[in-house]
């Protein structure tokens, strides 16, 4: 057969980036849309890219650092969030099609003037206390239209997560890998940073069913509440069906990162909140249902420590927390059994 000079190059030419893949959505699923979800993602993906860019030179222009300003949850930031927060900001407002934002570094949720018809949840860089080390951290976002009479409030966002039309995550590492939902699926993209574009290279991704890797901060498990430390404790002890062996712990202490990889490999993620405050350490709006969406989009389950799906909270508050258990189906309805 004779070859192509792409096939003899070894070049493909015919390439699906976000920006081809979003169109094509429209078009295909959503034909009489009026385009600004599209324009949406758009800004969204830039922000990603600006944000890559930043944390690929940080250590260039010496940006690592604490800047001396605490946040809402009073943690240390780092100037990375600082500038990973004023792009995301800046992204939202120029795209036009964004009337309220949730950042996790802003105490009160932000309406814009003008605006369009959408309400961005985000944590611009989760898990920076990472960064110092070179380890993974990411953007994660949530995103919902607005209810139909609103003209921009909080109450756009205090609703379920299963009101949310689009969500995902974008994990800066070596390279900077996003994966998207608009409801009909995960797909994963690359960023190409010569071609300055996310490549589509995981279509359509599905969590493996099952494995037998557990991810959670161990050195709190003397506040988890019984059932929570039973469970962990018999992961730990020889699994039949493993032949003897037990689960294998993996915790990078990224949130990103380590959804990132059982979303890939599969297994179970959790944070479960403490006996005595009840509370858990991950926010609602902007890491749990964002991640909780993805995984039941992979095929996958997300519920809190009652075993309550996690998409089902009603938050009462921009920044609330809930204890979250997500990953494989056969992991997840195994710590079902365990909840009293
Ligand atoms: P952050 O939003 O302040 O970065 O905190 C969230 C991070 C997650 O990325 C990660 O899963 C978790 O905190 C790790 O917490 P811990 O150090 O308590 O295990
Ligand atoms: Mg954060």
């Amino acid at each position: 057969m004779v070859q192509t000079v792409s096939q003899q190059m070894n070049v493909e030419t015919d390439i699906i980036t976000l920006t081809r893949f979003i169109l094509e959505e429209q078009q295909k699923f959503a034909p009489n849309a009026t385009g600004e979800l599209s324009l949406l993602l758009n800004s969204l993906q830039f922000a990603f890219k600006f944000i890559a860019h930043n944390i690929r030179r940080a250590e260039l222009v010496n940006l690592i650092g604490i800047s001396g300003t605490a946040n809402t949850t009073g943690d240390v930031q780092k100037k990375l969030d600082v500038i990973g927060d004023e792009i995301f900001i800046n992204a939202m407002k120029s795209s036009g099609n964004v009337k309220v934002l949730v950042s996790e570094e802003q105490e009160d949720l932000i309406v814009f003037e003008g605006g369009g018809r959408y309400a961005v949840c985000t944590d611009p860089i989760d898990g920076s206390s990472n960064i110092d080390a070179g380890v993974s951290v990411g953007t994660i976002f949530g995103v919902y239209r607005l209810r139909d009479d609103s003209t921009g409030s909080i109450k756009d966002v205090l609703r379920k997560g299963t009101d949310m039309v689009a969500a995902g995550y974008t994990m800066y590492g070596a390279s900077a890998h996003l994966m998207l939902t608009t409801g009909r699926g995960v797909h994963g993209f690359t960023l190409d940073t010569q071609l300055g574009e996310f490549i589509l290279t995981q279509p359509d991704l599905k969590i493996p069913p099952s494995r037998a890797i557990y991810s959670v901060n161990e050195g709190n498990s003397f506040y988890w509440p019984e059932y929570v430390q039973k469970y962990i404790a018999e992961l730990k002890e020889p699994q039949e069906e493993l032949k003897g062996k037990p689960y294998s712990a993996r915790y990078i202490g990224s949130m990103v990162a380590d959804i990132h990889r059982t979303l890939l490999y599969g297994g179970i993620f959790a944070y479960p909140a403490d006996s005595k405050s009840k509370n858990g350490k991950l926010r609602v709006l902007y890491e749990c249902f964002p991640m909780a969406m993805l995984m039941e989009q992979a095929g996958g389950s997300a519920v809190n420590d009652k075993g309550e799906r996690i998409l089902d909270i009603l938050p009462k508050g921009i920044h609330d927390k809930s204890g979250i258990w997500l990953g494989s189906k056969g992991e997840i309805d195994r710590f079902l059994k365990y909840i009293p």
